[in-house]
């Protein structure tokens, strides 16, 4: 069975606790068992990850090459900074899809720019969780028409 990879950055651990008007108010776990699900529906299987140190996310990214078909990364505020997780997604060979909770085009000036989407296939953003499923399915149509 294929594996994606579903890789969270900093702060993200506090979804449906905080800012539940920016990120909703569903929780890292809800997040977790909703894309189990529509990963197994579709026969992928998922490692699921979250961590708020910047070295551990590239070490995931890391774990992911040689093992997975894609990631899913919402690298979080890393996203705005990280060259160290930029180079680390560049090592990877298979399918990245960078997803953002909220539509960081239309929030602070700082979250416009990503390092991330210089190595990203497909950016998915401003769609809620909901992102995260849309993205599975991008990876899953990926597949189906190879
Ligand atoms: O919109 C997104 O998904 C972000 O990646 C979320 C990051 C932010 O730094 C990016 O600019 C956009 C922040 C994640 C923090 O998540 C929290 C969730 C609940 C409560 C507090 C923070």
């Amino acid at each position: 069975m294929e594996t994606i990879h579903i890789l969270n950055g900093p702060n993200l651990n506090l979804l449906g606790m905080r800012e539940t008007n920016i990120y909703g108010h569903k929780t890292i776990n809800d997040l977790e068992d909703m894309c189990r699900r529509r990963a197994s529906e579709n026969g992928f299987q998922v490692v699921f990850k979250q961590t708020n140190s910047e070295s551990t996310l590239v070490d995931f990214i890391q774990e992911a090459i040689g093992k997975s078909s894609a990631i899913i990364i919402n690298a979080a505020a890393y996203t705005h900074t990280s060259i160290a997780i930029l180079d680390a997604l560049k090592s990877f060979a298979g399918y990245v899809v960078e997803v953002h909770i909220s539509d960081i085009s239309k929030r602070e000036e700082f979250r416009k720019f990503s390092f991330v989407s210089l190595r990203a296939d497909l950016v998915i953003q401003g769609l809620g969780l909901d992102g995260y499923i849309e993205a599975i399915d991008k990876v899953v149509e990926k597949k189906v028409n190879k």
